[in-house]
């Protein structure tokens, strides 16, 4: 038992050896070159016609294919009424920091009538990622899937499916979104709740207005297929199932796993999943359909009405109704957490110690009116992490950073609370009021961070989407309560390796990864009506020593504010 475990340390110390040594030279294999046209349309959904912002008159949006390897060249021209930047979710930029995307960490934003060109290269990753909008509510709509294939010459190390599909969940307002987010920002109440999920834009059956336009999915019998499926919605986590039909997870957020066999899938909003499916049913219609997975514990209204898709056998003679897959109840945390804590990372490669360690409490609070100003109850709700609630600058924090630029962000985001207190206990009234600031966190290039998101009971406990840009990590252990570094359960062996991981409503989750990448990178809740209140903090990874190991200059073209 002892040796063959350290057989496999010492098979996985060689793969990171690999992974690492092999990325700097490797040349990039082909040049892909797109080119989005931002722009509005109107669209139809629920009997509700709405402008929308969309790229290349698509919605969702065009999906870009590369191979692992290639360089990834997309020139945005912003022909919309807004201002945008484009984010590529997941992808790890290295030393491209710059055409990350989120707007006021690493750009300015594209104003209409400007264009700005995005050109990294995609190494060391392969599966499905996506690209969206980062800035106010805009990804609502901008939003498309970025597949990952191996080079030319190697395969997926799972079996070949004989197609595939993109599957994107979404969410739908009866209004214009950039509306909604300007009014709950002016205001301070929270922002209304969507009208409906979508798969693949569609609310599906049983929506009104919706039918003829459901999403349908054709295969035939016998056949495998693999569902590329992009949780792109905005305030919520999803549930995803398919009436009578297994489904096995083969890669998460463009990592490999341990292929897992289950009849139901948790993805929180910004996690991605391949996942293969059999047509191997008796032939005939079923649903696909998505349902929130919501564990606040204060009421949010919420649609509990399933989008859905349909998977149709193909030369079908079988007239009845598509069968609805029976989902897990709104609150089930139990199977939401059954689900994360089963994944397995193929070919696993954790750093067995730790040069930072940071413990960093995360969850709502609260702004007295004098500070901003305050919705009609009286109080403001803002996001925070180690109680600071944080403000987006004028310039972007990468150009201040590169520029010397004074006056714009602190380093002196801290390394656990201010204070401890019981975190998923009653909360005293005094400690629920953060501080407001631009601050980041330093990191030494090379330096192996851990970190632990403890969620807190200000106002409400609920899951929260955490997501880390430019880098994967792994989780290495997450529970319920108060975290205890006593009695925390880690994996160090086998994890899952992750961009966007839920923290447990109630709970903690701990994360290991190596701040090889100088930048400024984004932490933020990837639910959007958190972002957008400040749940956020930004990493800062000096450059290392080597040449190679530093920050390139900014592109010619990036957008000044
Ligand atoms: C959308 O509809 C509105 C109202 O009918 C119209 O004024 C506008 O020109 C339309 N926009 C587009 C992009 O078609
Ligand atoms: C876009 O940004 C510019 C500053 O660059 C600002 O003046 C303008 O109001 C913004 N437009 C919108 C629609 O937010
Ligand atoms: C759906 O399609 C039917 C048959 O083509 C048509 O009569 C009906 O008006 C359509 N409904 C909507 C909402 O477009
Ligand atoms: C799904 O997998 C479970 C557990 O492996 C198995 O018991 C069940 O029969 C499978 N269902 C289908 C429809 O293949
Ligand atoms: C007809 O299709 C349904 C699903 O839509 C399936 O449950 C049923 O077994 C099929 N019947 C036959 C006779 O194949
Ligand atoms: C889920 O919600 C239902 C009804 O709203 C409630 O009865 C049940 O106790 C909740 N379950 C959990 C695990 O919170
Ligand atoms: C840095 O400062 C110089 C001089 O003020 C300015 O021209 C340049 O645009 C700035 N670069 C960035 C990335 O902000
Ligand atoms: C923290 O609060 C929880 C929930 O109210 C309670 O069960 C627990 O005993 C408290 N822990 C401490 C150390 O006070
Ligand atoms: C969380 O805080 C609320 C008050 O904001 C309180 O009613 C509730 O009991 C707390 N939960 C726990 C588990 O202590
Ligand atoms: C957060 O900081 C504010 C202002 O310094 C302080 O009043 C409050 O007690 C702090 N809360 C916590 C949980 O540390
Ligand atoms: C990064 O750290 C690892 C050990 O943690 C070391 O082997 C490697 O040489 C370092 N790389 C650089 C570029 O400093
Ligand atoms: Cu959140």
């Amino acid at each position: 038992m002892e040796r063959s475990s350290s057989v496999v340390k010492l098979a996985a110390s060689l793969v990171c050896l690999i992974m690492v040594k092999l990325a700097p030279w490797m040349a990039s294999a082909a040049l892909v070159q797109r080119k989005f046209t931002i722009g509005t349309q109107n669209e139809t959904r629920l009997c509700s016609t709405q402008t929308i912002v969309t790229v290349n008159g698509q919605f969702p949006g065009p999906t870009i294919e590369v191979r692992e390897g290639d360089n990834l060249v997309v020139e945005v021209h912003n022909n919309g009424p807004y201002n945008v930047t484009i984010h590529w979710h997941g992808v790890k930029q290295l030393k491209s920091c710059w055409a990350e995307g989120p707007a006021y960490i690493t750009q300015c934003h594209i104003t209409p009538e400007n264009k700005f060109t995005y050109n990294f290269i995609i190494t060391g990753q392969e599966g499905t990622l996506w690209w969206h909008a980062h800035i106010s509510y805009l990804r609502a709509t901008v939003h498309g899937a970025l597949v990952i294939k191996p080079r030319a010459g190697k395969t997926y190390p799972y079996p070949k499916p004989d197609a595939e599909f993109p599957i994107i969940l979404g969410e739908w307002w009866n209004a214009n979104v950039e509306d909604v987010i300007a009014e709950a920002i002016a205001t301070g109440e929270r922002p209304p709740e969507s009208d409906a999920d979508t798969i693949n834009s569609q609310p599906g059956d049983f929506f009104p207005c919706s039918k003829n336009d459901t999403s349908r999915i054709s295969v035939a019998s016998g056949k495998s297929y693999l569902l590329r499926i992009v949780n792109a919605a905005m305030n919520h986590a999803s549930f995803f199932k398919i009436a009578q039909h297994n489904m096995t997870v083969v890669a998460v957020d463009a990592v490999y796993t341990k292929p897992y066999t289950t009849d139901v899938l948790l993805i929180q909003p910004g996690n991605t999943m391949d996942v293969l499916i059999t047509a191997d049913q008796q032939p005939g219609r079923y649903y696909i359909g998505t349902r929130v997975y919501e564990s606040a514990t204060v009421g949010v209204k919420f649609s509990e009405i399933p989008a859905t898709a349909i998977l149709e056998y193909k030369g079908n003679t079988n007239a009845s109704e598509p069968l609805l897959p029976n989902f897990p109840p709104f609150n089930d945390t139990a199977s939401a957490f059954k689900f994360s804590a089963a994944l397995r990372s193929r070919t696993p490669c954790v750093a067995q110690t730790v040069d930072e360690e940071m413990f960093i409490t995360e969850g709502a609070g609260l702004v007295d009116c004098t500070a901003r100003s305050c919705p009609e109850s009286g109080v403001r709700s803002v996001g925070s992490f180690n109680n600071i609630s944080f403000v987006d600058s004028q310039i972007s924090i990468l150009q201040a950073y590169y520029n010397g630029t004074d006056g714009v962000f602190t380093r002196d985001f801290p390394n656990i609370p201010p204070q401890k207190f019981n975190y998923t206990g009653y909360v005293p009234h005094a400690l629920r009021y953060p501080e407001l600031g631009t601050k980041v966190k330093v990191l030494k290039f090379n330096s192996t961070v851990q970190v632990v998101f403890q969620n807190t009971n200000i106002s409400a406990m609920i899951n929260h989407p955490i997501h880390l840009h430019g880098h994967d990590f792994y989780l290495v252990g997450q529970g319920f309560g108060n975290y205890n570094p006593q009695t925390a359960n880690f994996n160090l062996d086998n994890p899952q390796m992750l961009n966007t991981v839920g923290v447990p409503t109630g709970g903690w989750a701990a994360i290991r990864f190596v701040a090889n990448n100088p930048g400024v990178w984004f932490v933020h809740c990837h639910f959007e009506s958190h972002s957008a209140f400040g749940f956020a903090m930004a990493f800062l990874t000096e450059n290392g020593p080597a040449d190679s190991d530093k920050l390139p200059a900014p592109p010619s073209d990036l957008p000044k504010c």
